[in-house]
């Protein structure tokens, strides 16, 4: 028993992670399919101790295949999701292809699990930065409201992808060996400059909008609308690449709209909250950190404490596995609701 899995980008930083949490949750599987863009198919990829080859994710690659779990960009996404899903499959996608549209339920199971119930095949999994920040405001939200919420970002270079981590630590050491650093990626792989990250702090990631805000920015503030099913929040990003290599680091104030709950309120409720470990003991310089966050799936919280100006404004720290929590484990969780929910048809 189990199911006929696809996992389309398997040998990507997000894709590697999906297969460990599969494995680690001992996920139900049936058959694996491992696929990939034309680039990476042949290579060689293990699970469970078997040698898996990735064929080219074709139209037909998804014939009998019954969850998709889709990380190999969003073009990829764009063309192939619609073809699983016309031949049965349930698809869980982690770019930003259809995060925003209508009718994809955007998901974060501790925060809106219920959502699935409208899915037509295709269900999005939100940006790593956003899904840390509302794991940690629902629970506020649900029993005090929010009015205003401001973050800025420190995000870790895995972020972009593996090429990106090979760029940093290259550049640190050819900077420390007195070396001109060259860089080719980051802030985006795609747009006009590149800066070094090491012994750095970039205020992009992903390419400037119209409006000043980046591309990241933005996915921020309005996948935060679409999670909490709030369109009236106010939500404002500053997002920033830090040289750190896997954890995502944010600084949030909020407002909330009723009553003013006190700090030891809010961290009795964190405490309590599901997905969430609060880490939050300043006497004893307790507090989150991207290094302690590195391969463990909860959202970690700190640093909790009052506005000394405004009544019912607070200021924390939450820091993330920007490959678990933000990325992977959160698609996986995805499919273990979509199960439980009875979401996903059996074959
Ligand atoms: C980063 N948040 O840290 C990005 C990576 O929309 O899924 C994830 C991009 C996305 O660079």
């Amino acid at each position: 028993t189990g199911f006929t899995v696809a996992v389309v980008g398997a040998t990507g930083a997000v894709g590697q992670q999906m297969l460990k949490t599969l494995d680690e949750k001992n996920f139900p599987i049936k058959e694996l399919k491992l696929l990939s863009s034309s680039r990476s198919a042949g290579k060689k990829v293990e699970f469970q101790g078997n040698e898996y080859t990735l064929e080219e994710a074709k139209p037909e690659s998804f014939e009998g295949v019954q969850i998709a779990l889709f990380s190999a960009g969003g073009s990829v996404s764009k063309e192939l999701a619609p073809e699983a899903v016309k031949r049965g499959a349930v698809c869980i996608d982690n770019t930003s292809a259809y995060r925003m549209d209508k009718d994809v339920p955007l998901v974060v199971p501790e925060v809106n699990e219920a959502d699935l119930h409208n899915h037509n095949g295709i269900i999005a999994n939100p940006n790593c930065s956003t899904i840390q920040m509302v794991v940690a405001l629902e629970p506020i939200r649900k029993k005090h409201g929010l009015k205003k919420v401001i973050v800025s970002t420190y995000q870790a270079v895995s972020g972009a992808g593996w090429a990106a981590v090979e760029e940093m630590k290259n550049q640190s050491r050819d900077m420390l060996d007195g070396k001109e650093a060259a860089p080719e990626i980051l802030p985006v792989g795609g747009d006009k400059k590149h800066f070094p990250i090491a012994f750095n702090a970039i205020p992009q990631i992903d390419k400037f909008q119209e409006n000043g805000y980046t591309f990241e920015e933005i996915k921020m503030m309005n996948e935060t609308k679409k999670i909490l099913h709030q369109d009236e929040l106010e939500v404002a990003a500053t997002c920033v690449r830090l040289p750190v290599e896997t954890g995502h680091s944010e600084s949030v104030y909020i407002e909330t709209e009723n009553g003013n709950p006190g700090v030891d309120e809010l961290k009795a409720l964190l405490k309590d909250s599901a997905g969430v470990t609060l880490k939050d003991d300043p006497a004893n310089q307790e507090y989150p950190m991207a290094l302690d966050s590195v391969g463990l799936p909860d959202v970690f919280v700190g640093r909790i404490r009052k506005d000394l100006d405004r009544a019912n404004a607070y200021h924390f720290w939450v820091v993330s596995d920007n490959l678990l929590k933000g990325a992977a484990y959160n698609s996986v969780q995805i499919a273990e609701s979509l199960l439980k929910l009875g979401l996903v048809k059996p074959s």
